[in-house]
């Protein structure tokens, strides 16, 4: 690994925030791909800050540190991955579902589809099924693209499903899905349009619905 993407890696690993926004910066200013540090420097090290979880060696308050020096990091890298395009491929509501906290992946599939031209109205996280609804009807949006983080959060995406449905909705928006937890068969069962497993394939799914 280049070691100012060790750098990055370990800075999120370590929580440390000023180190994280200038090991990024220092790698743009050395010409490193801004997919190469996302890759292999951010989304990596949050898998290893995952396992350090689970085997009991970080707790929340680590999470939460590590999760904010990527953000860091992130920021400095959306201006080059969201190249502003006037034409709009379509609108998207996005959101985190109810009682699910984990932004960071939503964040990153928010940031690529803006980068393709999709006009994102983004509600955060632990987002409720009625909010989806009202966001839909008071933007005319075409996709809403749900992400959950959490198995005990994923039937979420189900009942905001079945709201939709509910509201006589369901026919006029694509509904996308997307989180570490989740499959394609679980999709299926749920009755979402699509799924993808990351943030690029996402934009190729949203090109897909909205191409049907
Ligand atoms: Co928590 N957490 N967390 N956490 N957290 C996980 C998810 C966990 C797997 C850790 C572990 O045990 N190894 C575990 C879930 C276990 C499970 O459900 N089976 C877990 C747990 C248990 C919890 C708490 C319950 C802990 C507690 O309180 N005891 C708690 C729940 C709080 C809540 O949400 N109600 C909790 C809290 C938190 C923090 C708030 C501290 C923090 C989140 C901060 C934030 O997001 N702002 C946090 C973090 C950071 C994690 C880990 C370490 C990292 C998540 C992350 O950001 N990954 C995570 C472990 C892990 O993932 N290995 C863990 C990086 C991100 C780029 O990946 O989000 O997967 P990801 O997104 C990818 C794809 O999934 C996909 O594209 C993205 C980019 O390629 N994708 C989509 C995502 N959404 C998509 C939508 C799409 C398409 C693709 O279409 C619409």
């Amino acid at each position: 690994m280049d070691p100012i993407v060790q750098e990055i890696y370990q800075s999120i690993v370590d929580g440390d925030q000023k180190a994280c926004a200038a090991g990024v910066q220092k790698a743009l200013d050395q010409n490193i791909e801004p997919q190469v540090i996302l890759n292999e420097a951010m989304i990596a090290s949050m898998s290893e800050v995952g396992r350090l979880f689970e085997e009991g060696e970080y707790f929340v308050p680590e999470l939460l540190v590590s999760a904010r020096a990527m953000q860091a990091g992130m920021n400095l890298l959306k201006p080059l991955l969201v190249q502003a395009d006037i034409r709009s491929a379509g609108k998207v509501v996005a959101g985190t579902v109810q009682g699910d906290l984990h932004d960071i992946g939503k964040n990153l599939v928010c940031m690529m589809l803006e980068g393709a031209a999709f006009e994102i109205i983004d509600l955060g996280s632990d987002v409720k099924p009625e909010k989806f609804i009202e966001a839909v009807q008071s933007t005319g949006a075409n996709i809403v693209a749900m992400s959950a983080l959490l198995t005990t959060t994923m039937p979420n995406m189900k009942t905001t499903i079945e709201a939709f449905k509910a509201a006589g909705l369901r026919d006029r928006v694509k509904i996308m899905v997307g989180g570490a937890p989740l499959t394609q068969q679980y999709a299926n069962e749920i009755g979402a349009d699509g799924y993808a497993p990351d943030a690029n394939r996402a934009v190729a799914l949203a090109k897909s619905l909205l191409a049907k």
